[in-house]
């Protein structure tokens, strides 16, 4: 059987619950995804001395091929792109400036630097996000960084986070799309500390320093990231859920919010209705930790449908950005980006092929047993034949062929390296 008769049958059987196939299709091909460029070189970066990753964030594996120019890192990128479907963004950090083998601190960057990525993000009609970067760097080697005691410590990440809003803005008026800028700090103790407060305090401070300068919201959107635990901060970390969301509710920031930075059993999917209802915009680092933030490839798990359905269910697949945030050196790396990504975008068809109003119902009702039946039900409905057909029509591998196009690139391009 073809892909279209396939296709046609499942068809059916989702409208048999009025549920509009073909619309489904023409929302999923509007939601662009955030792809993070450091899956393609392990969080390295292009500075000229580079420095070893720290911030409490670990890449292990030591697969051959990951890019170590920009220009690899860009044809990677491009090759993963082919392979996903729809328009999608990536996601920069600022260790991925080009600075013609100059050194240039972090606090000088200037927009100049990010002038390849934008005009190939130009070229490919490609949205990018940005991220300073508050490790890999001698100035975080105590762990802290906008909340670090020292002011010229403190002063210095300040300039980075001003100087990355600046670029933010210019690439985001460069490209027609704001730039999405999130800031994370690996700020935090290994032990318990003898005062919370004050690291807090510096870190409200900090922000609030960062965010004097005006910048043009049609061109940059800022987000904060907290986080529970890193290594090296297992008992404290300076920037917590309920700092930046407090953060983020009272100085009109979006909060960001990472599935691998909470407690094992806390989930994501139950915290973007809440957040909703108080902020027009939510970001999302879509991961997957195991045991810890481990930054697992996401995989179609009950918890990645979940954040899908309620983006899909609460009407906000234009209020949530979606970005991914995951890292695995064990892996391919173009098949990593390929299978989050197409992971993540199939969560959203599962979520839009769902019966969710009358879902809905269902439960307004307190019918919690047509509830419990119909979302089990449609666990097995024929799912996979419309992401067949999706991937057709949007001109891209479908099923596993995508495979074998990593495969021949690793041959003639990764392994080459
Ligand atoms: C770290 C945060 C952060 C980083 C990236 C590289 O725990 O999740 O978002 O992963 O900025
Ligand atoms: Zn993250």
């Amino acid at each position: 059987m073809s892909i279209e008769q396939n296709y046609l049958i499942a068809k059916k059987q989702y409208e048999k619950w009025g549920i509009d196939v073909e619309a489904a299709l023409e929302k999923l091909k509007r939601v662009p995804i955030s792809i993070h460029c450091w899956q393609g070189d392990d969080i390295g970066g292009f500075e000229v001395e580079q420095q070893a990753l720290s911030g409490g964030i670990d890449v292990t594996g030591n697969y051959p091929g990951k890019a170590t120019t920009p220009e690899q890192l860009r044809s990677d990128l491009e090759k993963a792109l082919t392979l996903i479907p729809g328009k999608h963004r990536i996601n920069l950090h600022a260790i991925y400036a080009e600075t013609e083998g100059e050194k240039v601190d972090r606090d000088q960057l200037e927009p100049k630097h990010f002038q390849k990525w934008i005009d190939w993000a130009k070229s490919h009609d490609l949205g990018l996000d940005f991220n300073p970067t508050f490790f890999s760097h001698p100035k975080a080697e105590d762990g802290l960084t906008l909340s670090h005691p020292d002011k010229d410590i403190r002063d210095f990440w300040i300039r980075h986070g001003k100087a990355s809003r600046r670029i933010a803005e210019y690439i985001g008026k460069e490209l027609g799309s704001p730039t999405l800028t999130n800031i994370w700090v690996p700020d935090g103790y290994k032990d318990i500390p003898s005062d919370r407060l004050t690291p807090r305090r510096r870190l409200k401070e900090s922000l609030d320093e960062i965010y004097a300068d005006e910048i043009d919201e049609r061109y940059n959107l800022d987000a904060v990231e907290s986080k529970l635990f890193g290594i090296g901060s297992e008992s404290y970390v300076v920037g917590s859920h309920e700092f930046y969301l407090s953060y983020a509710l009272k100085n009109n920031k979006l909060c960001l919010l990472d599935s691998g930075h909470y407690h094992p059993t806390e989930v994501v999917s139950n915290k973007l209705s809440s957040l909703l209802l108080f902020s027009d915009k939510v970001a999302l680092h879509v991961s997957r930790p195991v045991r810890w933030d481990s930054d697992h490839v996401i995989t179609l798990d009950d918890e990645l449908k979940e954040i899908g359905l309620e983006i899909v269910r609460n009407d906000a697949l234009d209020k949530v950005m979606i970005g991914l945030d995951f890292f695995d050196a064990s892996i391919n790396r173009i098949a990593a980006w390929t299978i989050g990504t197409r992971n993540m975008i199939k969560s959203l068809l599962y979520a839009l092929l769902m019966p969710n109003e009358q879902l809905k119902t269902y439960q307004e009702q307190g019918n919690f047993t047509d509830r419990l039946a119909v979302l089990e039900e449609f666990k097995t409905y024929p799912f996979g034949y419309i992401w067949d057909y999706y991937c057709q029509e949007m001109n891209v591998p479908v099923g596993m062929d995508w495979l074998d196009e990593v495969r021949e690139y690793e041959q003639v391009e990764l392994l080459k390296r």
